[in-house]
């Protein structure tokens, strides 16, 4: 079940605010790259890709059209990683990158609506175009990844559904819209909110979301919105929502980057801009240290 013997990181910077209000998170992959290149506890065969594909003018070249293709380039940076043998982790950015990251990783592992996947956020991302009423994409990861694509950014899921609504389970939620709770809850979406972690505690619903999905799928993937955390210890993001996770949340994550299902992991929304202290950057740091931790303690060993 413990993978022991020695593996990589695959690290994929998605540099693209495009799908948030606030794009500053585009910067938040840089912010932390010299970080993540001198960071040992990370066992890195370590890849920077930094996704800055198009600066360029092209006449009737969209917001969206730009989006895509970040996207795109994320998309393919992350099955490089898993071709080149490594385990994907991709670091943005906005959510939007979910699309991306996770059509990457059930098109590579040929696990389409069999891939598992853990959603940590404060919010469900679960949009359409129709119910959005910012209109960001970064709203709408969720649902395309159900769904399949439309519009402009379609080309990056395509048609078909790449999560089963079985196998998606989310943590840390505090703040949506009705028709996205609904749209979720229909289909049998797992929700499991900050009331569920305050009743049931962080690591306990944690282990139940693994347990469950563990059950279900071959390969599974985590993705964390760093607005899933508390304001006081991750302020460095778009749109904070009070009563977030905690430190002791860090904990329950520990060694799940070992698990011998375990396909990648992916953090949004850091913006360095609104970060105090360093307080955000360090909690991403801590987390990607913390998932992948057992590796360290068997190298430590050997
Ligand atoms: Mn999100």
């Amino acid at each position: 079940m413990i993978k022991k013997s020695a593996f990589s990181l695959g690290i994929s910077g998605f540099s693209c605010g495009l799908g948030a209000q606030d794009e500053g998170c585009k910067d938040g992959y840089a912010a932390l790259e010299d970080q993540l290149r001198s960071t040992d506890y990370l066992p890195c065969s370590y890849q920077p890709i930094v996704n800055s594909l198009y600066d360029g003018p092209i006449l009737n070249y969209t917001k969206y059209e730009k989006l895509y293709d970040h996207l795109m380039y994320l998309k393919n940076s992350v099955k490089e990683s898993i071709a080149d043998g490594s385990i994907p982790v991709a670091i943005g950015g906005d959510h939007s990158m979910a699309m991306a990251t996770w059509t990457a990783v059930a098109q590579a592992y040929s696990l389409q609506r069999q891939l598992g996947l853990i959603w940590v956020d404060a919010h469900l991302d679960a949009h359409s175009q129709d119910t959005s009423p910012s209109g960001n994409y970064h709203g709408m990861p969720a649902r395309f990844l159900l769904e399949g694509g439309s519009g402009v950014l379609s080309r990056v899921v395509g048609d078909e559904s790449i999560i089963d609504p079985k196998h998606l389970v989310y943590i840390g939620i505090r703040s949506y819209e009705d028709e996205e709770y609904a749209y979720l809850s229909n289909l049998g979406v797992k929700i499991y909110t900050m009331d569920d972690i305050h009743a049931q505690g962080a690591c306990c619903v944690v282990k139940e979301a693994m347990n469950y999905i563990r059950h279900h799928v071959s390969g599974f993937g985590v993705t964390i919105d760093i607005d899933a955390f508390d304001p006081h210890i991750a302020p460095g993001t778009g749109t904070t929502e009070a009563d977030g996770l905690k430190e002791d949340f860090l904990e329950c994550l520990k060694g799940i980057g070992r698990d011998e299902k375990f396909k990648a992991l992916e953090i949004a929304e850091f913006n360095p801009h609104l970060d105090q202290d360093g307080k955000t950057a360090a909690l991403l740091l801590r987390i990607i240290g913390t998932i992948f931790s057992d590796y360290k303690e068997s190298r430590d060993e050997n």
